[in-house]
C-alpha cells in the first residue's frame, strides 16, 4: 500500500470528492427560480397516516436541540468541510412527535421529501433514523439563509447533497417504493450514500464523477445569477 504525507496531513475524501473552500448555494437551477412562501417552519405529513399533522416550530421546540459538525458533499463532486449545523434529530421527531401524533397505518419504509420549490427525493426511513440525520434550521450559528434551505432543511451527512432537501415542506410517509417515481430519475439514487458513491442511478459512481464534474461551475454561476436578480 502507499503513502503520501498527503493522507496524513489531510482530512479524508470520499471516493472522487474535491474540496471546495466556499459553500454556493447549488440544486436544480429550474428550482432555484421557484418563488419561496415567506413563512415560518411548516412541515406537512401526509401518507399512510391515521391523523393529519403539521409540525411547526413550536412542535419541533418540544425536542432536544442538537448541533453536529459535518462536511457536505454534493454528487456532482465538490465538498465542503466542517459546517456547523443545529436543529433537530429527525429520529426524535420521528419517534416524540411522528409515530405518536399522525399515527402511520402500516410500516413505513420510504419517506418522500417534498420542498417549497417543488423538488422532491426519498430517503429509506431506516437511513433517515441515523443519529446524525437532521431537520436544521441553523448553519455556521445563524439561522438558515434562503441559499441553504430556510425555513428548514433535511440534512444527512452520509447521503450526497442531493438527499439533503431544503425549504421541507412535507414528508410523505410510504410502505414501501412501490409506486414511487423519482423526479429526476437519472440522477436520484435510492440511497445516495457518499462513502459506497452511489452518485447516480444506472451508471457506476466512478463514471458520473466524470460527467457531472464539467456541469459544477455552470450550475454555481446560473444559481447565483438567479439570487442576484431576486434580490434586485
Ligand atoms: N429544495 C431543494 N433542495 C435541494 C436542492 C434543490 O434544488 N431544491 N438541491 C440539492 C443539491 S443537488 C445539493 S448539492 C444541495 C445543495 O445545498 P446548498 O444549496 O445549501 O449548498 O441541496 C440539495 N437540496
Ligand atoms: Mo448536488
Amino acid at each position: 500500500m502507499q503513502t503520501t504525507s498527503d493522507d496524513t496531513a489531510r482530512p479524508r475524501l470520499p471516493p472522487g470528492q474535491r474540496v471546495r473552500p466556499d459553500f454556493p448555494r447549488f440544486g436544480i437551477v429550474a428550482f432555484a427560480r421557484q418563488k419561496l412562501p415567506a413563512s415560518g417552519v411548516r412541515i406537512e405529513i401526509l401518507g399512510a397516516i391515521e391523523h393529519p399533522l403539521v409540525l411547526t416550530a413550536v412542535e419541533l421546540a418540544t425536542l432536544p436541540r442538537v448541533t453536529q459538525r459535518a462536511d457536505f458533499h454534493c454528487a456532482a463532486g465538490w465538498s465542503h468541510l466542517s459546517l456547523e449545523w443545529s436543529g433537530f434529530r429527525f429520529k426524535d421527531a420521528w419517534e416524540q412527535l411522528i409515530l405518536p401524533k399522525a399515527r402511520p397505518t402500516a410500516q413505513i419504509e420510504l419517506v418522500v421529501l417534498r420542498c417549497q420549490d417543488r423538488y422532491r427525493t426519498a430517503l429509506p426511513l431506516a437511513d433517515l433514523l441515523a443519529a446524525d440525520v437532521l431537520l436544521a434550521d441553523r448553519l455556521n450559528g445563524e439561522p438558515l439563509t434562503v441559499e441553504h434551505g430556510a425555513p428548514i432543511r433535511l440534512i444527512a451527512p452520509a447521503h450526497y447533497g442531493y438527499k439533503n432537501a431544503k425549504h421541507l415542506s412535507h414528508l410523505e410517509l410510504r410502505p414501501d417504493e412501490h409506486g414511487y417515481r423519482a423526479q429526476v430519475r437519472l440522477l436520484d439514487h435510492p440511497r445516495a450514500r457518499v462513502a459506497q458513491e452511489e452518485r447516480g442511478q444506472f451508471l457506476p459512481g466512478w463514471i458520473l464523477r466524470h460527467a457531472f464534474r464539467p456541469c459544477i461551475e455552470p450550475i454555481v454561476r446560473a444559481i447565483k445569477a438567479i439570487g442576484d436578480s431576486q434580490r434586485s
